[in-house]
């Protein structure tokens, strides 16, 4: 009896799994597929007074990477207190992530201020844009980002405001990798 018992136990339980009479067909539903988690990513943005750099403004890391169709929360926390207004004020729109908006120490925002923009993160073949705004003076600002991962492959990502060096602040870490530009790798899985 106890066995009986047993056994049908595990039959019942199997069906409420929905694996009951599949071991040896070839006619099963494919296993249901694994929703990709959100997962979290973090990203600094140095100016070289903080700790022991080079004078150049710089996202840490610059070069990340995530699963494809994941969600990331992407939390950008900056140190800059300078303002680098850009040069095309509609790029001062959040634009890309998921809800359209980006999170500013806490608040939900569709832009900043182009006056008050020091950096950008922005993914130009995917269209995600996420002004940064100044931080306070000896101080931080924490902009959080929920982003849809696109398709597997290798994404360059840049900041477009000009907050490098040269007379119009587009030379220096503006272009060059590891500092206001870097690669955000998608991987299949
Ligand atoms: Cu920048």
């Amino acid at each position: 009896m106890t066995s009986r018992h047993t056994i049908v136990g595990l039959a019942g339980a199997l069906a409420v799994l929905g694996l009951a009479g599949c071991g040896a067909q070839t006619s099963c539903p494919p296993p249901t597929k694994v929703v990709a988690a959100t997962i979290q990513r973090k990203m600094v943005i140095y100016t070289g007074k903080e700790i022991h750099r080079p004078g150049w403004p710089k996202y840490d890391p610059a070069f990340w990477s995530a699963p494809q169709n994941s969600t990331v929360t992407l939390t950008i926390v900056s140190h800059d207190s300078g303002a680098a207004p850009l040069m095309m004020t509609q790029d001062d729109k959040v634009s890309g992530t998921i809800g359209g908006v980006e999170r500013i120490d806490g608040k939900a925002q569709s832009a900043v201020d182009n006056q008050n923009v020091a950096h950008t993160f922005t993914i130009p073949a995917t269209g995600l844009n996420l002004p940064i705004p100044v931080a306070p003076a000896g101080q931080t600002v924490t902009v959080v980002a929920q982003v849809r991962m696109p398709a597997a492959g290798s994404y360059s990502w840049q900041c477009i405001a000009p907050c490098g060096t040269g007379p119009m602040g587009m030379a220096g870490p503006m272009v060059t990798p590891g500092y206001m530009q870097g690669t955000i790798t998608v991987t299949p899985h």
